[in-house]
């Protein structure tokens, strides 16, 4: 590993900033360091140094300078951090200069964690965990971000794993034992019943409701509903901002339109679609494909009808996870507002509302709602909030706990499944080919973590029958 380039990159976002940090990796770095900084600072303790272009001579900042001499440093190789003041020619000076350094060159995107996983210093889970923890925005992204990267994740995949090669050690010591029906027998059932455990917690695992992928991705709400019920006015009050037009026209909205919501920690996607209802317009109609589709993707469709008579087209929504409200509560309340007013001062999201009570909402009506709202007041709307809130925590469970965060890591369990009830269920194929299901199921379980290495099927072996044999 230690005949390559050495890479550098500025690590902070590019721009004015305080402080800006560029870090270099590889088998130069402590040349770099003598040829631009003398002397080269202690490793892994921060030094102030005079930056200079070699070539000249000229200062190009102070800054404070950390040396990692491999393997204790991030990537496993020879580490260095110049921490620079911020400015952008500052910056320029800096990368032109190392640029001209002999065996440097930038960095690719994502080198730097490529070759940590190259040394062995972190496995896929964990580099999968830290591209969570940097996108993270909320924090339950942050929890589980930070959790997947410092390894909880992995420990649980290599616990599975090793599980399987235990059982793959006792069939293979069957086989060697085959004169000896006893013994072997007794080892195959051993097999077995860890076979039979580990596919129970990972069917159970695989039927956890997509949690992980939930958190990550963020709860997807759908408003859903006829046209005019007020769904781009909900989607734009619960934005806070005018995110979707509102208009007494039916039909007005064709496209869905994402909103992005932090709700206790949660990212929820709210999205507003095209109302449903039967129609000549080939745009309109498209629309409410879109609107099908993303009620089927959804994790919560929330259904708005203002009318006293919820239609029941939820169900042709196919949704799992549905809540009805009755929009328009203000009209319910008694309030006489004219058709004219209506239309001129309705849709008016973005202002803030008095968060009044539900209002006198006639009882006959609300009874056939979850809920009742009013753009207009505010009425229900921090109820409806708490309640998508209620349902998208529930989703998500504890973000600390480990969970499957990508459909790869499903996609590998459940190629473990396959095998291990293969291996379990057909007994007839033979002590050869169950150890190969078994060999097959150990070989995806260690792709979640990137270690597919041969030599631990033998060493699980080896370790086992070393003792006495
Ligand atoms: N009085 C009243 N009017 C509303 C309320 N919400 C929406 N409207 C009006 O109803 C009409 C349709 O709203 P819109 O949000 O475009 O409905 P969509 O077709 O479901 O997206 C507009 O004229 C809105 O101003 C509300 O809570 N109270
Ligand atoms: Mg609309």
């Amino acid at each position: 590993m230690s005949h390559r380039e050495t890479i550098f990159a500025l690590s902070t976002p590019p721009g004015r900033s305080a402080i800006a940090v560029v870090r270099l990796s590889g088998p130069d770095v402590g040349a770099v360091l003598d040829a631009i900084c003398p002397p080269r600072p202690e490793p892994r303790r921060a030094a102030v140094r005079r930056l200079k272009d070699p070539a000249t001579g000229n200062l190009l900042d102070e800054a404070l300078v950390l040396h990692f001499a491999a393997p204790r440093s991030e990537t496993g190789e020879d580490m260095a951090e110049l921490q620079l003041h911020g400015g952008k020619a500052i910056i320029r000076a800096v990368l032109d200069v190392l640029s001209k350094m002999p065996g440097c060159r930038p960095a690719e995107p994502g080198e730097f964690v490529r070759r940590a996983f190259g040394n062995g210093k972190l496995d896929l889970a964990q580099i999968e965990g830290l591209a969570d923890l940097i996108d993270a925005e909320t924090e339950a992204q942050r929890q589980q971000g930070i959790a997947q990267a410092t390894g909880v994740q992995s420990q649980r995949f290599e616990r599975w794993r090793a599980e399987v090669l235990a059982a793959m050690g006792l069939v293979e010591a069957a086989i060697d034992f085959s004169d000896e029906g006893d013994v072997g027998d007794q080892a195959v059932a051993q097999a077995e019943a860890r076979a039979r455990a580990l596919t129970a917690d990972l069917e159970r695992e695989l039927a956890d409701g997509h949690r992980g992928e939930i958190l990550r991705e963020g709860f997807r709400v759908v408003l859903a509903g006829p046209p005019n019920a007020g769904k781009s006015s909900l989607l734009n009050a619960l934005a806070r901002r005018d995110a979707a037009i509102v208009s007494e026209e039916a039909g007005t909205t064709r496209d869905v339109i994402d909103v992005r919501l932090d709700l206790e920690g949660v990212a929820v996607i709210v999205s507003d679609t095209a109302g449903i209802r039967e129609t000549a317009s080939s745009v309109e109609q498209e629309g409410i494909r879109r609107t099908l589709q993303a009620a089927r993707e959804a994790d919560l469709v929330v259904w708005l009808s203002e009318g006293a008579a919820p239609l029941s087209p939820q169900e042709r929504l196919h949704a799992s996870n549905s809540l009805t409200v009755l929009t328009k509560s203000d009209l319910l309340a008694g309030e006489t507002i004219d058709a004219k007013r209506r239309s001129h001062e309705g849709g008016c999201s973005g202002d803030t509302f008095p968060r009044t009570g539900c209002g006198d909402v006639s009882p006959r009506a609300q009874r056939d709602y979850d809920l009742a709202v009013s753009v207009r007041t505010g009425a229900g709307l921090d109820e409806l909030t708490a309640e998508i809130a209620r349902r998208a925590l529930a989703a998500v469970g504890n973000p600390s706990d480990p969970a499957m965060t990508r459909v790869r890591h499903r996609r590998e369990i459940e190629t473990a499944v396959v095998e291990l009830n293969v291996f379990l269920t057909e007994p007839a194929r033979g002590l050869e080919l169950r150890a190969e299901n078994l060999r097959l199921a150990v070989a995806a379980l260690g792709r979640l973590t990137g270690k597919i290495d041969a030599e631990d099927v033998l060493g699980e072996i080896f370790q086992r029958f070393c003792i006495g044999k």
